[in-house]
C-alpha cells in the first residue's frame, strides 16, 4: 500500500519527507503551493484544517508532523531511529517529540506570518523582535542537552528528535534568525544536514 504524504516546500512536512528518506521507504509526495487552503482550495476537501503535512497509510489519516514520524518508526521499524520504552531516555525522547512543535516550533511561526506571510501594512515588526527572542530562548534546552560533548539530543545516537528539533533549525535559517546557530548548535545542524537522507529529503 502506497504511503501518501502531501507537503509544502520548507513546511513542518519537510520532518516526515526526512523520517521517509532515513528509512528508505517508497512514498507518494504530492506537493502543494503555500498555504494550500489559499492557493489549492481543492485540498480542504482532502484536510479540511488545510495544513500540511497530511499523511495517508491505508485507513490511517495524520495531520501532526511529529506524531507522523513516532507512527513511520514504530509501525516500519525496528530502527535505531526510535527510542523504546525499555531505554533510559524514553522519556527525554518523547518530551523532545512534543517540544519540536508545541515549544519551539510555534514562536517561529508568529516570526514567519508577521515577517514575511501578511502584505506589508499588516507586518508587525515588535512581534517579530519578540518571537525572535521567544525562539532563541526556548533553543536553551537544545544548547544544554548538547552540552558535555553530547552529538545527538538523546539516546546518545542520531533519533527522529533530532529530526523534530532539527526542523526548527532549518525553518531558522529560513527566517535569517542566526543568533539560533551558536557554535554547539550550529555543529548539530552541521551533523545532522550532512546525513544523506537529510539532503535527498530536500531535494524532493
Ligand atoms: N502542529 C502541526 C502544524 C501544521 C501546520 O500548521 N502546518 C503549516 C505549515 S508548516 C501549514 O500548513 N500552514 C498553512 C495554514 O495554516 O493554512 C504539525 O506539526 O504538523
Amino acid at each position: 500500500m502506497t504511503l501518501t504524504l502531501y507537503h509544502c516546500s520548507g513546511a513542518r512536512s519537510m520532518r516526515v519527507v526526512w523520517t521517509l528518506e532515513e528509512l528508505g521507504l517508497d512514498y507518494a509526495l504530492k506537493t502543494l503551493p503555500f498555504p494550500p487552503r489559499v492557493f489549492e482550495k481543492e485540498y480542504l476537501g482532502v484536510n479540511p484544517l488545510g495544513t500540511v503535512p497530511y499523511f495517508v497509510d491505508g485507513d490511517t489519516r495524520m495531520t501532526e508532523s511529529s506524531a507522523i514520524c513516532q507512527y513511520l518508526v514504530e509501525t516500519r521499524g525496528p530502527t535505531a531511529l526510535a527510542v523504546t520504552p525499555g531505554e533510559p531516555d524514553y522519556g527525554a525522547y518523547l518530551n523532545w517529540l512534543h517540544y519540536s512543535d508545541a515549544t519551539v516550533t510555534f514562536p517561529q511561526t508568529i516570526v514567519l506570518r508577521y515577517s514575511q506571510l501578511e502584505p506589508q501594512e499588516r507586518r508587525l515588526p515588535q512581534a517579530v523582535e519578540d518571537y525572535r527572542r521567544f525562539f532563541l530562548g526556548r533553543l536553551r534546552a537544545v544548547e544544554s542537552a548538547l552540552s558535555d560533548g553530547r552529538e545527538y539530543l538523546c539516546a546518545e545516537r542520531f533519533t527522529i528528535a533530532d529530526i523534530c528539533v532539527g526542523y526548527a533549525l532549518f525553518l531558522a535559517r529560513v527566517l535569517k534568525i542566526e543568533d539560533a546557530f551558536t557554535p554547539r548548535i550550529g555543529d548539530w545542524w552541521e551533523r545532522l544536514s550532512a546525513r544523506p537522507a537529510f539532503r535527498r529529503a530536500a531535494e524532493r
